[in-house]
């Protein structure tokens, strides 16, 4: 395989050395997304390939929402995955008891603690919210589970009881503090000082769980390494409430390339991406980074007779490396040298003079505004009526 990390850029700062863990919750979130609901065998597919890619914990579900949620979260759990598998909890026992009927490894006991949340959804004051936090927690780690603490909408809470808050799960023996950008009001710059003030505050663990309302789900979760956040959230496809969560397969591939993390599997990116857009009906958009269907798609002709002779041209990184196939497109911008690329792969030797006259086809017969199938090419090769050399399928 080329080697694309020959790159200034991807060397030019020092990046640190991240101590990170991924916690997928596209079972979870990404299932919250309106509209998706996967089936309990759908579940244990994804939670599969999942563990093949390598992630270290898999957030299964939120046992308390139904019996089949909490049917599907046992299933998971009986697998025996190599990832850790975690269920959702709201700061309560019944909820924790659910958990623990499914034999989960980890628990992520939140509760909301904006003034707004507290207010108009829990209808409490901060000090209730907080005792009941506190209580599920201790419960938790006396049945033995390993917590995590979630604030949610912990990015429009009051700063300094947020820090208190967390110093005091950190007492009640939570094991990870999880600060929720419930919203995705963060960006880097906020990101990096929130989590550089909470680490001064606590010795646990601290969690990234970021939402992509501004698009910046991915840099934020970036920046909130850098400054010492351990467990790092995602998705597949990044689906989740609204405009989703981070997605699995642009952190992965950002931590690969610009923090040299090579212990995840990327080759399963592709296929895990198409599995959860088939079950979850979401689909992919078409220039979406990584897994997008033009991710690795050429069709201007320059760009193709550059990647022909070398893909490095346009391509920050192969298609290999995320599971992916490289694509090249006839259409509008289609050039001589793709067309001879193109019908050699087809079985047609022909000459130039007529791969310009097919050229010329292909312009006018693309400015129906989409690229051409591979059987209109054949078409207009034999309206050609040109003599040339068929060896092909
Ligand atoms: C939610 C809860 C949560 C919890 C995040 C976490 C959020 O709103 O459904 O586990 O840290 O975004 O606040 O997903």
């Amino acid at each position: 395989m080329l080697d694309y990390s020959e790159n200034q850029f991807l060397k030019l700062a020092s990046t640190p050395d991240l101590d990170i863990e991924i916690c997928d919750v596209t079972l979870r979130d990404g299932e919250q997304m309106p509209g998706v609901v996967f089936r309990p065998e759908e579940k244990l597919e994804i939670a599969r390939r999942l563990d093949e890619a390598g992630v270290d914990i898999i957030e299964a579900g939120f046992p308390v929402v139904s019996k089949a949620e909490r049917a599907a979260v046992k299933e998971v759990c009986a697998l025996g995955l190599n990832a850790k598998i975690s269920a959702l909890s709201r700061s309560t026992p019944k909820d924790v008891d659910a958990a623990l009927d499914c034999g989960v490894d980890m628990i992520s006991v939140f509760i909301a603690t904006s003034e707004l949340h507290l207010r108009h959804k829990l209808h409490m004051t901060c000090a209730e919210a907080i005792r009941c936090a506190l209580d599920t927690v201790e419960y938790a780690k006396d049945h033995g589970l390993v917590v995590r603490f979630s604030a949610e909408d912990a990015t429009r809470t009051d700063f300094q009881i947020l820090k208190r808050l967390y110093r005091k799960a950190e007492e009640y023996r939570a094991d990870y503090v999880s600060v929720a950008d419930t919203v995705g009001i963060l960006n880097p710059r906020t990101t990096s000082y929130m989590i550089s003030e909470i680490k001064k505050t606590v010795d646990i663990p601290i969690c990234m769980h970021c939402h992509d309302d501004l698009g910046m789900a991915l840099s934020n979760t970036l920046a909130g390494a850098e400054a010492g956040a351990k467990q790092l959230h995602t998705t597949v496809n990044g689906i989740g409430e609204r405009s989703g969560n981070t997605p699995l397969e642009e952190l992965l591939v950002a931590l690969r390339l610009h923090y040299g993390i090579d212990r995840y599997n990327l080759k399963e990116l592709n296929s895990i991406s198409r599995l959860v857009e088939g079950f979850s009906g979401v689909p992919i958009a078409r220039n979406k980074a990584v897994v997008g269907a033009n991710a690795f798609a050429h069709e201007s002709g320059i760009h193709v007779a550059a990647v022909l002779e070398e893909p490095r041209t346009y391509e920050l990184y192969s298609p290999e490396m995320v599971g992916a196939d490289r694509r090249i497109v006839i259409g509008k911008h289609t050039g001589a040298k793709a067309l001879k690329y193109i019908t050699k792969k087809m079985g047609y030797d022909l000459e130039k003079k007529d791969i310009c006259l097919l050229a010329e086809k292909v312009k006018t017969a693309s400015e129906f505004k989409r690229p051409i199938t591979c059987d209109e090419l054949r078409k207009l090769i034999l309206d050609l009526n040109v003599e040339f050399y068929y060896g092909g399928p």
